[in-house]
């Protein structure tokens, strides 16, 4: 579903509407395709977004999309928010000098994706590594000096992170 939404709608034979929206019907269709998942319903999809904690999709009326992680170039309009003091990012070893160096990046995605709560950015992180460091960003310093924050309900996003404002802290 996340694929689908935020990476490769067209590998499923989708194109993303404005905003990121994609008909939910579509999308079960697609879906169905996969053997493992012929009988999959839309009280399927809704236990899967009701289910995590973080709040990655949303269905409403006819229509599902991502809230957030899209790499594909579709627009949605966040709206700009004022963040915490202290916002963290995980990540790897392997990324740290660079970061760094040139500070946090979207990489392949459209933001830069942060947390509120350490535990989850340790999460994000060990997802890629067993070997990572949990990054410090003093967000509300960078926000006084022009960078811009948007909240999506679970994760805190940004388009770009200068180091001055990052601290590893394991
Ligand atoms: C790193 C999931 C080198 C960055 C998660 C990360 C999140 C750099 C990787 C959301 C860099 C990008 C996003 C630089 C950043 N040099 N490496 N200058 N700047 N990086 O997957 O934050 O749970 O695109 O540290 O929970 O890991 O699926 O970003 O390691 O909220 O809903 O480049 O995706 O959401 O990796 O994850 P990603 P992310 P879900």
């Amino acid at each position: 579903m996340s694929h689908a939404l935020r990476h490769e709608p067209e590998l499923y034979g989708l194109k993303l509407l404005n905003e990121g929206w994609v008909d939910t019907s579509d999308l079960l269709m697609a879906i169905r395709r996969e053997p493992a998942f012929e009988n999959i319903t839309l009280n399927d999809l809704e236990n899967v977004i009701h289910s995590s904690k973080k709040k990655r999709h949303e269905i409403k009326g006819d229509k599902i999309r991502a809230l957030y992680g899209h790499s594909t170039s579709v627009k949605l309009e966040y709206k700009a928010s004022k963040p915490p003091e202290t916002l963290y990012h995980g990540t790897t070893e392997d990324s740290i000098d660079k970061i760094m160096q040139e500070g946090l990046k979207p990489m392949n995605r459209q933001y830069v994706h942060l947390s509120a709560v350490k535990k989850e950015a340790i999460q994000v992180a060990k997802r890629r590594s067993k070997n990572i460091i949990l990054l410090e960003v003093q967000a509300r310093k960078a926000y006084s000096k022009g960078t811009e924050f948007y909240y999506s309900d679970s994760v805190w996003l940004c388009k770009y992170l200068h180091f001055d404002y990052i601290n590893p802290l394991i």
